[in-house]
């Protein structure tokens, strides 16, 4: 791999991001987090050991590397301590490894209490967040009442800040929802400053960093959080993330310009089937033994919740639509043997909608929830593909499976997962 690169989910997250980095992050100096906060759930596993990383990159398990969380994302400084301490026994001392920006946004526990209250507001029509807060903290960020690591060097005006910010949750709650909640304004900025203390020898400017390392010819690794099915401005809204988690948000998340980032190579990560947790439109989602098949095949609960996920086949109208707004150069296709022992295969090529067929995505719910997939049948290969590591040993109708991907989508595929473990993967 000559360039840099971005690694993005092509679906609606849970792609096996989290492995291809860790997988891929040995070839590059710089792995980076651009959005997001803790909602995002990377699983590694490294020999007998499985860690689940939300705000950390998936490259801190590697020995050198420089991981930068950059100003596109929001953290929780309880979660990040929390995560540090979980992977303190791999990685050792954290500075010069892990790199936090100054001008993220931290999520309060205000922003938690919102964003349940949000959920709860909506009732049948609630998102499924991860409540994390990562909603209300993205909307504190754009009403321009957030605060940012930056403004934590000044206790004075950090105080001021939080005393505004923590009245008006109080507010929103008691107005909006009809609650009253409990903030101890003290001891949310004692605790703050507390582990801020922790956490600000990682602190740095990330964008002037990764401006050098990029003109400097140094290797990026970007890693993408959730996927481009849930990004504020092209996924199924309003059921999506409150942050750009297609490639789009890769120059506003990381301060680095389109020219450089112009640069990195693309390639979307994608299951072999679909999965979506929380709610919104899912046209080949499968409420029958087959969906449970999937879910049971290939383990398919949150990472961050345990929440089963919603599981269906193959949709390549959205890939189709992922591949052109990401500029994908390569597609990574994960989990194929969780399709080892199906007869049958289905992948969507189309949709059809009131007597019309769609080869795009669409942006209307409602057009989306009357799109029934038009299905391509293909045949299963029933040998088990887990592990394989070599071209040759890929059975002939997985190709024709990856065959379609490809003509479809009109994007190569470039590698295969074969299953959870590092070493379980082959180039194509
Ligand atoms: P939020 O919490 O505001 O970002 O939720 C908004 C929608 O985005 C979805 N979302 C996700 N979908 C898949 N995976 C995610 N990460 C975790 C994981 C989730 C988990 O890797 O498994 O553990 O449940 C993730 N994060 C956000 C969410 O379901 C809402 O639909
Ligand atoms: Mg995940």
């Amino acid at each position: 791999m000559d360039n840099s690169l971005v690694i993005l989910g092509s679906q609606w997250g849970d792609e096996g991001k989290g492995k291809i980095v860790d997988l891929l992050a040995e070839d590059f100096e710089y792995i980076v987090r651009y959005q997001g906060g803790s909602n995002a759930g990377h699983t590694v596993i490294v020999g007998d050991k499985k860690y689940a990383l939300h705000l950390i990159p998936s490259g801190i398990l590697h020995e050198g590397k420089k991981n930068i969380i950059s100003n596109g994302m929001v953290v929780s400084f309880e979660e990040l301590l929390k995560e540090m301490d979980k992977v303190k026994e791999v990685v050792g001392d954290f500075e010069g490894k892990l790199f936090i920006s100054d001008r993220v946004h931290i999520v309060f526990p205000h922003h938690k209490i919102l964003d349940m209250l949000s959920e709860k507001a909506k009732g049948k029509n609630k998102v499924g967040t991860t409540l994390k807060g990562i909603g209300p903290a993205y909307m504190s960020k754009y009403a321009r009442t957030g605060i940012r690591i930056a403004d934590l060097y000044d206790p004075n005006y950090f105080r001021t800040r939080l005393e505004s910010a923590v009245n008006e949750a109080k507010e929103i709650a008691e107005k909006v929802y009809g609650e009253t909640i409990n903030i101890d304004l003290n001891k949310v900025y004692f605790e703050t400053l507390k582990m801020f203390e922790k956490i600000k020898p990682l602190v740095a400017d990330t964008s002037l960093m990764l401006y050098k390392a990029l003109k400097g010819n140094k290797k990026v690794l970007f890693e993408g959080a959730q996927g481009t099915m849930l990004d504020i401005d092209m996924g199924t809204y309003p059921y999506v993330t409150s942050s750009n988690s297609s490639a789009l948000g890769l120059c506003n998340g990381t301060g680095v310009s389109p020219k450089q980032i112009g640069k990195a190579k693309v390639y979307g990560v994608s299951k072999a089937y679909l999965t979506r947790v929380g709610a919104g439109p899912f046209p080949t989602e499968l409420n029958d033994g087959i969906g449970q098949k999937l879910r049971d095949e290939g383990h398919e609960y949150g990472t961050t919740t345990g929440r089963p996920r919603r599981c269906g086949w193959l949709d390549l109208v959205a890939l189709r639509f992922a591949s052109r707004i990401n500029g994908m150069d390569g597609i990574i296709i994960t989990k194929l043997d969780v399709l080892d022992h199906f007869d049958e295969i289905k992948v969507a090529t189309a949709y059809e909608y009131e007597g019309e067929i769609i080869k795009d995505f669409p942006a209307s719910l409602q057009v989306l929830e009357k799109c029934k997939p038009i299905y391509k049948t293909l045949k299963g290969w029933d040998k088990s593909t887990k592990g394989i590591k070599k071209k040759e040993d890929i059975p002939k109708e997985a190709w024709k499976f990856i065959e379609t991907i490809e003509e479809e989508t009109e994007t190569p595929v470039v590698m295969l997962s074969t299953g959870p473990e590092r070493s379980e993967y082959v180039w194509i």
